[in-house]
């Protein structure tokens, strides 16, 4: 494991809130969920982030926003501009503040403003090629203002079809430039044409989520059908248990902000 290579990666995480249990769900029915075990779980996959080299910086989570931990979706983190997204569920609206705060420090910013509509979740980065989502989170005022702003710097934007999940993300990651984690139930393959595909085994319809901190992999152990496909790519991959999150609808991409500062 090459831990050392990724010591100058930055993992921005915001800790649980304690009002977790009031989070926004889509595709899932509401079921008790447990704040002391759910903040384990968030705090071991901080130390395993930390495993693959990060530094991690957490940010504190407010009491009146249930779904702060899921970071990702405020801010989209590019090599030359920080995007601030405008949330989908307007009961997430405020968390973009604090994370601004922070993040004004590390990039030049940028801004989705209303009308627009995005959240991180729908924003899939590999190599120059950006995705976009076209979900419930995310209009098309926001995808044109994304496609304005990324366009400046080189970007390719193509905008996605999502069925049956929450975001993009929840069906497609990056496991590499070159190489995609993929549910083909939730998003049409031929839009990712010329990149490697792994399907998510077919009894696991939520494995499409994998974080990628440089050449290694953090990854839910939650998908141990899946988890033996990604294994043949032979590249380093760490499992931890995100079964408390996922009762928020969340996945492992969602509770980190990952760049180079
Ligand atoms: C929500 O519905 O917004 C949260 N309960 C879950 C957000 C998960 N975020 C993500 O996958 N990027």
């Amino acid at each position: 494991m090459s831990a050392v290579a990724n010591r100058s990666i930055v993992a921005a995480t915001r800790a649980v809130s304690p009002a977790i249990a009031n989070c926004e769900l889509s595709h899932l029915p509401r079921v008790p969920i447990d704040f002391a075990k759910a903040s384990a779980q968030h705090a071991a996959y901080e130390r395993a982030l930390e495993q693959l080299g990060c530094t991690v910086h957490q940010l504190p989570a407010p009491a009146d926003m249930p779904d702060s931990v899921f970071i990702e979706d405020t801010a989209v983190m590019l090599q030359e501009i920080a995007l601030i997204m405008r949330p989908g569920a307007e009961s997430r609206r405020r968390e973009t503040g604090d994370v601004e705060d922070w993040i004004k420090h590390q990039r030049l910013l940028g801004r989705i403003e209303p009308p627009g509509t995005m959240d991180g979740g729908d924003v899939l980065v590999a190599g120059r090629a950006i995705f976009v989502g076209a979900s419930s989170r995310t209009n098309a005022d926001g995808v044109d203002q994304l496609g304005r702003l990324v366009e400046y710097f080189g970007y390719t934007l193509n905008v996605v079809e999502v069925r049956g999940c929450l975001h993009l993300k929840s069906a497609v990651t990056a496991i590499t430039d070159d190489t995609l984690l993929i549910n083909p139930a939730q998003v049409p393959v031929d839009v990712f044409a010329g990149y490697e595909l792994v399907h998510v085994d077919p009894d696991e319809p939520a494995a499409a989520n994998i974080v990628r901190v440089g050449e290694q992999l953090l990854y839910s152990a939650g998908f141990p059908r899946t988890l033996e496909r990604i294994a043949r790519l032979s590249i380093p991959v760490i499992p931890v248990d995100v079964s408390e999150l996922a009762k928020a609808e969340g996945a492992v991409t969602c509770c980190s902000l990952i760049f180079e500062p």
